[in-house]
């Protein structure tokens, strides 16, 4: 469906290290939605407190990917580190930004450090996941930092129905960039010679996690049964 708020220029894509559990896959699920809204994605990594160290290690040179291909990342180390909030804060001027994610991924929690006077209810994790209730009901616009942001509900999962295999390529912006130099224009780099993209990912230019989750959202849409991976 389409996002809660018209005219959403970004949006600070809420994602947990753990709780629930950092998941690549989710991710692409997400930015997939809103590269097909025009929606410009930051990326913030929540509840790094609870993680881990190795498995914090990881997530961010997983992360360190994603930057690369356009959507910054903030991942304090310490949870609301001032001085990435205020990177965050200064992302927000003359934009409509939304705040979306995982339920119980942090989404009011980080709104509520950002929007300081800002009370919004937050939900402890074992109701938010365990009962799969949403515990933001209803969109506000708050005016911060010269721009406005939305709380949007959370989403459990996430379908991708709506769009075409066409349109599915290019909401991966890294292969958009590379298709001009596929041989066959209409490339789907699946199995088509002299693609680019599949170059790319030969040469370890192309995160191979992104490539292989394209394929199942390409099995997905094409009505197959899906192959799911654990990450
Ligand atoms: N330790 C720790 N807990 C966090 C962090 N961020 C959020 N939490 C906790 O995670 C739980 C869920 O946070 P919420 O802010 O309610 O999550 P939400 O994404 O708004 O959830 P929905 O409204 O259900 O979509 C709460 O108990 C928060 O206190 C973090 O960085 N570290
Ligand atoms: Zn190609």
């Amino acid at each position: 469906g389409a996002p809660p708020v018209a005219n959403v220029d970004q949006a600070v894509l809420i994602t947990s290290a753990v709780e629930p559990d950092f998941s690549k896959n989710l991710l692409d699920r997400f930015l997939v939605y809103l590269e097909g809204h025009d929606i410009h994605a930051e990326i913030y990594l929540t509840k790094t407190d609870l993680t881990k160290p190795q498995r914090l290690t990881k997530i961010r040179q997983d992360l360190a990917g994603y930057t690369k291909i356009g959507y910054p990342v903030f991942a304090p180390d310490k949870p609301f580190d001032p001085t990435i909030l205020a990177q965050v804060q200064a992302s927000f001027a003359d934009k409509l930004t939304i705040f979306t994610g995982q339920t119980g991924a942090g989404k009011s929690t980080l709104l509520n450090h950002l929007v300081p006077g800002l009370d919004l209810a937050t939900a402890a994790i074992s109701h938010a996941l365990n009962r799969g209730r949403h515990t933001t009901r209803t969109t506000d616009l708050y005016p911060i930092h010269g721009g406005l942001v939305a709380d949007t509900p959370g989403f459990s999962s996430l379908g991708l129905l709506d769009v075409t295999l066409d349109d599915l390529r290019d909401r991966f912006p890294e292969f958009a960039a590379l298709a001009p130099n596929c041989k066959f224009r209409g490339c789907q780099h699946v199995s088509e010679p002299h693609c680019a993209v599949k170059a790319a990912l030969a040469a370890g230019d192309i995160m191979q996690s992104r490539y292989d989750n394209y394929l199942q959202f390409r099995e997905e849409l094409s009505g197959k049964r899906p192959v799911y991976k654990k990450k």
